[in-house]
């Protein structure tokens, strides 16, 4: 992958599995908007190893949703009023793919809004939500992801996550990554949590 380009843009028609056709179009340069359509009963060869990757990201984005429970420990470093965040972790990738995906809960005492995200493994990091619409699913960049006072929020496979765009290294299993979240309450207290991440084997 071009790790230099300021601006990743991308657009096309891919295939994965067995048949499931996939149209996709990243421009991050314009809202960071991604869509994949996915076609049943059509098959071809995949094109390109990172555009891959990111569809084996985001199937199993949905593919896999509610089937993880990671009881490992994850870090979370910050004032008292900072908000907290557990159950971190990423899956492994393969060498080439160009994205990873990090899920977590977010929990805060406070009303507070996560508003900037960086990793010491990708280009840039964002907040992704998800939503299935007449067949296609739908991958979009959210600037900003509202935490409620005294609730989980939860991002995890199928829903909300973090995609880490631009991987300098492939995100190897056993190893851990490492957040900079900043969150900035109603009153406009910026706090930066850092989050150690451990990743997971590739399929579980
Ligand atoms: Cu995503």
């Amino acid at each position: 992958m071009n790790g230099n380009s300021a601006v990743p843009q991308a657009a096309g028609e891919l295939v994965y599995g067995y048949g499931n056709r996939v149209a996709y179009d990243v421009d991050s340069s314009a809202g960071a908007r991604l869509d994949l359509r996915v076609n049943e009963n059509f098959l071809k060869i995949a094109t390109t190893m990172a555009v891959m990757s990111l569809v084996v990201v985001c199937s199993i984005l949905t593919a896999h949703a509610a089937d993880q429970k990671d009881t490992r420990p994850s870090t979370s470093i910050g004032t008292a009023h900072s908000p907290a965040i557990s159950h971190a972790w990423a899956r492994a990738t393969v060498p080439g793919q160009a994205v990873g995906a990090a899920y977590m809960k977010i929990y805060s005492a406070v009303d507070t809004t996560l508003t900037g995200i960086e990793s010491d493994v990708s280009r840039s990091v964002e907040v992704h939500s998800m939503r299935h619409q007449n067949g296609v699913m739908q991958m979009r960049a959210q600037k900003q992801l509202e935490v409620p006072a005294g609730q989980n929020v939860d991002l995890a496979p199928g829903g909300i996550h973090l995609m880490l765009l631009g991987l300098k290294k492939p995100l190897k299993a056993g190893e851990s990554l490492q957040l900079k979240m900043t969150f900035v309450d109603g009153a406009g207290n910026r706090t930066i949590v850092p989050v150690r991440v451990p990743i997971r084997p590739f399929g579980q």
